[in-house]
């Protein structure tokens, strides 16, 4: 708090005002984004780490403090992350804003390069330094997430809707006005992750968001939600929704094709907004794997329990309250999941849902999907 400037000093002030309540956490947010940049600035260079498959919170948080360590104490730093960006909406978001993530397959650091991982944390097994004996320099989460005592620099907040959140509040603090593009990343990142019910926004979050409403560009975000989608992904819907099977307000889909991995998800997300379903697993062959997407609608119990309790044994899978994914490995030869685990997968599913109805019928109706072929 030294080197505190009376800009800072004001900015805090601003702080304040904005989001009261949020504050009850003690420490000032000038005082971690500070002690943040003291522990950086003692490495020459610094790496920030998001999960595998960066998503936009991951992106738009590890862009963030990318901006607030150079600009603040100008060490080199670097934005990485393992997989792939699949979402057409995020690849978009990439092609449009620019951030400067690459996208690598290893990790190669030595002791003079600060790690911070952002929006996963140490327990987690998909991000680069997963296994790997190096602790972080720094976690900035807003997940459950253990283990990170031995961690130099934690921010962790579960009660906030994004990781993007707490980055944008240390440029706050710090007095950082953000680039329109930077805007409309933090801006984006709170909007997807509030989707699906799954997560609201804190006192904190929607400071955030006015703040960053002067300066994120809303044509932009809007060309990102509206993204172009190639023409396989039509198809990947058409098929989808033909076979999806409801068992009372419980759905049961197996994808007949899936050109990505994005679009098990994605259909998921689209049935559990039937008015009639409450409950949604899906699933598709991508490689040799089944990846499996659930859904619950709120107050119809706890997806990543009932993905865990379908899976047992057989595969594994993690999430949120209302959101799901997971995977069975090394299963498949061909492109369509085999008989004998859709059959199990299927049984499996109804019994974690305590299905009072064995026999399905179709979402759309046979002689509908025919009559109009
Ligand atoms: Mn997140």
């Amino acid at each position: 708090m030294a080197t505190q400037s009376s800009t800072a000093v004001e900015q805090v002030d601003t702080y304040h005002e904005l989001s009261g309540t949020a504050l009850a956490h003690g420490e000032s947010e000038l005082y971690r984004s500070r002690r943040l940049l003291h522990i950086v600035g003692q490495y020459e260079k610094a790496t920030i780490v998001t999960h595998d498959n960066p998503d936009p919170d991951a992106i738009a948080t590890g862009w963030a403090l990318r901006e607030l360590i150079t600009r603040r104490i100008g060490v080199p730093t670097r934005l990485v992350g393992g997989g792939a960006i699949v979402r057409a909406e995020n690849r978009y978001m990439v092609e449009l804003l620019q951030p400067p993530i690459e996208l690598v397959d290893r990790l190669d650091f030595d002791d003079r390069t600060a790690i911070i991982l952002v929006d996963c944390g140490i327990a987690a097994t998909h991000h680069l330094l997963a296994g790997r004996r190096e602790w972080p320099t720094a976690v900035i989460d807003h997940h459950v997430t253990p283990g990170c005592d031995s961690v130099e620099f934690c921010d962790i907040r579960q009660d906030v809707a994004a990781s993007a959140s707490i980055a944008a509040m240390y440029l706050l603090g710090e007095g950082i006005e953000p680039e329109a593009k930077l805007a409309t990343a933090l801006q984006y990142a709170l909007k997807t992750e509030t989707k699906g019910g799954e997560t609201s926004y804190s006192p904190l979050d929607r400071s955030v968001l006015q703040w960053l409403a002067n300066y994120a560009d809303p044509e932009m975000l809007a060309e990102i939600e509206d993204a172009p989608l190639s023409r396989d992904y039509y198809g990947d819907m058409v098929l989808a929704l033909q076979n999806t099977f409801l068992y009372g307000d419980i759905a049961f889909c197996l994808l007949p094709r899936a050109e990505g991995s994005e679009v098990v998800g994605e259909v998921a997300d689209l049935i559990i907004r039937c008015k009639e379903v409450h409950r949604v697993f899906c699933g598709a062959v991508i490689g040799s794997d089944v990846l499996i997407s659930v859904r619950t609608a709120k107050g119809h119990g706890n997806a990543t329990q009932l993905l865990q309790e379908t899976l047992a044994g057989i595969g594994h899978g993690g999430g949120h309250d209302h959101r799901a994914g997971g995977k069975i490995a090394g299963v498949c030869l061909g492109d369509r999941v085999p008989c004998e685990i859709a059959e199990e997968l299927k049984s499996r599913w109804l019994t974690s849902c305590r299905a009072t109805r064995q026999r399905g019928t179709r979402l759309i109706r046979k002689q509908e999907i025919v009559k109009h072929l």
